[in-house]
C-alpha cells in the first residue's frame, strides 16, 4: 500500500472548503487508489464549524481517505504536507481600503510562507486560491526561501474554465473541443482570457467566432466579471466551482496537462512574453511531472498586448504595495 499524500487546506471551514474537502476525500485529485490525508487549518473562531464538517466527513467513510488533522497552527499542520491548498484569505470588509486588504493578507500569507518553508515535505507544491491570489502567492513565496519559486502558484484555472465554457456555448461545440485556452494576467476584472491562440474543433477560436464585438463586449467582460454576476444570482461567491478548478489546477500541475493542450496557472514570471521577472502571473503552461514550463512563441497580437500590459501594470502595483508594507 502507498503512503497517503498529505494534502492542506486553509479555510477549511469557509464555502470552498465545504466542497473542495470531500472532492479531495473522495479521491479526485489523484485517483481512488492514492490515499490522502487531509490537514486542515482554520483560525480558532472556525475550529468548532470546522469540527462539524470534519464530522460529516467522516459520515462520507471515504474508502480513500487515510485521515484528517485540523488545527490553527500552521507549524504544526502543515507539518510533511506535499500539497498546499492556500484558499482561506480575509475577505474585504465594509470601510476596508486596498491597501488595508493587502496589509491583512499579507500577515496570512506571510506566516503561511515561513510555516510551509519550515515543516513542509521537501516535494511540496502550494497553489494559492484566496484572494488576491496572484500576490498572495508573491509574499507566501517571498517568506519561503528554501523553497524554488516554481513550487507556488496562483488560481486563474476557474477563470480558463469560465472561458471554455462560454465559447463552447458560443460556438455550439463541446468543451472538450475547445483547447489552447489561455488566462493571461491578474485574478481580477482586468484578466485577459485570449481565444486568439485558441481553438475550436482544431479550427482557431478567433476565426470561428469572427466578431470582435462579441469578444469584446461579451465574451472578455463574462469571464471577468463572472464572480459579480454569480454573487448576483445565488448570494454568496463562486465556491464549489471554485473547488472545482483548485483541484483540477492541482491534478494537472502534479499528473500533467493533456498531450496538444496546456493550462492556464499563474506563475512566477521568468520575463516571457514582456511580463516582469518576479511577478505572479498568468500564462499557458503545460504540466509534466509536478513541474510546469510557460508556452513559448504564441502570438500576441497588439490588442492581446493591451490587455496583457493592462492586467500586469495592475500585478506591478500589487508587488509595489506590498513591498512598501515590507511584505515581500
Ligand atoms: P469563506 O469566507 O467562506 O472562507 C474563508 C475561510 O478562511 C474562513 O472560514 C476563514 O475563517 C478562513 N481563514 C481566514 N484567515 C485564515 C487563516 N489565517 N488561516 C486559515 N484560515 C483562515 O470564503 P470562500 O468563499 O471559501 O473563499 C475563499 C477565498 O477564495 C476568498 O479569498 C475568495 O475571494 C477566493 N476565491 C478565489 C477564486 C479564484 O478563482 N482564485 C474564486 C473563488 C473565490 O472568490
Amino acid at each position: 500500500s502507498t503512503s497517503p499524500v498529505k494534502v492542506a487546506v486553509t479555510g477549511a471551514a469557509g464555502q470552498i472548503g465545504y466542497s473542495l474537502l470531500f472532492r479531495l476525500a473522495n479521491g479526485d485529485l489523484l485517483g481512488k487508489d492514492t490515499p490522502i490525508e487531509l490537514r486542515l487549518l482554520e483560525i480558532e473562531p472556525a475550529l468548532k464549524t470546522l469540527e462539524g464538517v470534519v464530522m460529516e466527513i467522516d459520515d462520507c467513510a471515504f474508502p480513500g481517505l487515510a485521515g484528517v488533522v485540523t488545527g490553527s497552527d500552521p507549524r504544526k499542520v502543515f507539518d510533511g504536507v506535499n500539497l498546499a491548498l492556500l484558499v482561506g484569505a480575509r475577505p474585504r470588509g465594509p470601510g476596508m481600503e486596498r491597501g488595508d486588504l493587502l496589509e491583512a493578507n499579507g500577515a496570512i500569507f506571510t506566516a503561511q510562507g515561513k510555516a510551509l518553508n519550515e515543516v513542509a515535505a521537501d516535494d511540496v507544491r502550494i497553489g494559492v486560491t484566496g484572494n488576491p491570489a496572484n500576490t498572495n502567492a508573491l509574499i507566501a513565496l517571498s517568506n519561503a526561501p528554501d523553497i524554488p519559486h516554481e513550487r507556488f502558484s496562483a488560481l486563474t484555472r476557474l477563470d480558463h474554465n469560465r472561458a471554455i465554457s462560454q465559447l463552447a456555448a458560443k460556438t455550439g461545440a463541446a468543451v472538450t473541443d475547445i483547447k489552447q485556452m489561455t488566462i493571461w494576467g491578474n485574478h481580477s476584472a482586468t484578466q485577459y482570457p485570449d481565444i486568439f491562440n485558441a481553438t475550436v474543433g482544431g479550427t482557431n477560436a478567433a476565426e470561428a467566432v469572427g466578431d470582435q464585438e462579441w469578444l469584446e463586449s461579451t465574451f472578455i467582460p463574462t469571464v471577468a466579471k463572472r464572480g459579480a454576476a454569480i454573487i448576483d444570482a445565488r448570494g454568496s461567491s463562486s465556491a464549489a466551482s471554485a473547488a472545482s478548478a483548485t483541484i483540477d489546477a492541482a491534478r494537472d500541475w502534479l499528473t500533467g496537462s493533456a498531450e496538444g493542450d496546456w493550462v492556464s496557472m499563474a506563475v512566477v514570471s521568468d520575463g516571457s512574453y514582456g511580463v516582469p521577472e518576479g511577478i505572479v502571473s498568468s500564462f499557458p503552461v503545460t504540466t509534466s511531472g509536478g513541474d510546469w514550463t510557460i508556452v513559448e512563441g504564441l502570438d500576441v497580437n497588439d490588442f492581446s498586448r493591451g490587455r496583457i500590459d493592462a492586467s500586469v501594470a495592475e500585478l506591478t502595483e500589487e508587488r509595489d504595495a506590498v513591498k512598501g508594507l515590507g511584505l515581500i
